[in-house]
């Protein structure tokens, strides 16, 4: 097992040198952030934030992202070109030796929090999300400069994309996937690039827009379209704990045992109701997520992939990007750091 740690870039207010600070972490997740969706990431740029890494003495472990184009998850005519474009990015980045590629097949929203900073009576805030405050927000007036917002897009160029996607049910986003995965996978393959899927956070529809990385059957279904360890999983503790009816250590040994974790993404949440939840401390005694039982089934099935700790709670007055603090991923990453030293040892002694 390796840990790593999320990196913005040049841009990012928390430094590799801060980072390195962190026990135990050895490996940097990070993107490029200067590309448009759609190109080819080129090699010199990756090449870059690569030096940049090493140069702190971490290894480039995994890019989070390469974002998927809408006319690939729409299925539009221009696709094929769109995907020439990700199968060159993967190429590049695997020339590179970089190994895994987090990306997801969200129609237009990333992830989705309607609060950014849910406060706490010990001082903390942290991101929260309540389904019946979705009907309140009006395209037409919001401001998109959130993240997990579709930042990217003009108001126009979101009415246009939620008005595309309403021809487009779950069953043709699944064949839109499957497109997309039968040409990239044996690239990915022949570099190899582990492909891992993150799943739609939160895990169900939002805005009428067809999901469909929400559960244990579409892992199932996913994995099944190339039987391959470049056809896996980015298993988010956090999006999959939305979603109260799986079994999180179940499905973490049957998809780790098939090779096809790659890369976990590591965090609690906490229910006030069904479909309305915030991102707890770690421990699991402050969410619905049992990190203990993950920890200890990732040990006992020999998880030799990277997590990372993933969102995480404002603390100790710090500001900056929502879940993306440096103080309390680094809780985060004691926390595992933890938990790991203890069962692993008491495995050992037995
Ligand atoms: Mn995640």
């Amino acid at each position: 097992m390796e840990i790593a740690f999320r990196w913005y870039g040049d841009k990012d207010r928390i430094p590799l040198k801060y980072i390195r600070q962190i026990p135990k972490v050895t490996g940097i997740v990070s993107a490029l952030y200067d590309v448009a969706v759609g190109e080819i990431w080129p090699k010199d740029k990756i090449i870059n934030v690569k030096r940049k890494i090493e140069a702190e003495g971490f290894k480039f472990s995994v890019i989070e992202s390469i974002p998927v184009h809408e006319d690939i998850k729409l299925g539009n005519p221009n696709r094929d070109i769109l995907i020439d474009n990700y199968c060159q990015s993967i190429r590049n980045m695997g020339a590179l030796g970089i190994q895994i590629l987090c990306y997801n097949f969200m129609p237009v929203f990333d992830w989705v929090r309607t609060d950014l900073a849910k406060k706490y009576p010990n001082g903390s805030n942290s991101l929260s999300y309540d389904n019946s405050k979705l009907k309140e927000i009006d395209f037409k007036t919001i401001s998109l400069d959130l993240p997990g917002w579709a930042t990217n897009y003009t108001k126009e160029e979101l009415q246009y994309y939620l008005n595309a996607y309403s021809k487009v049910d779950n069953e043709i986003l699944w064949l839109n996937l499957e497109y997309f995965l039968r040409k990239v996978i044996p690239v990915a393959e022949e570099y190899g690039v582990k492909m891992a899927i993150h799943p739609d956070d939160p895990p169900w529809s939002i805005f009428g827009l067809p999901r469909i990385i929400t559960d244990e059957v579409a892992l199932d279904r996913l994995v099944r379209i190339i039987d391959s360890p470049s056809n896996g999983i980015t298993f988010c503790t956090g999006s999959f704990g939305a979603n109260l009816k799986m079994d999180l250590v179940k499905v973490i040994r049957k998809f780790g045992m098939l090779d096809r974790i790659p890369f976990i993404h590591f965090r609690n949440v906490k229910h006030i109701a069904e479909k309305q939840f915030y991102e707890s401390k770690h421990p699991t005694e402050f969410g619905d997520v049992n990190m203990y039982e993950v920890v200890k089934t990732l040990i006992d099935i020999g998880f030799d992939g990277v997590i990372r700790p993933d969102h995480g709670r404002m603390i100790w007055g710090e500001t900056g990007r929502p879940g993306y603090g440096l103080y309390d991923r680094a809780l985060g990453v004691m926390y595992l750091v933890g938990l790991w030293e203890g069962i692993s040892k008491t495995f050992q002694s037995n």
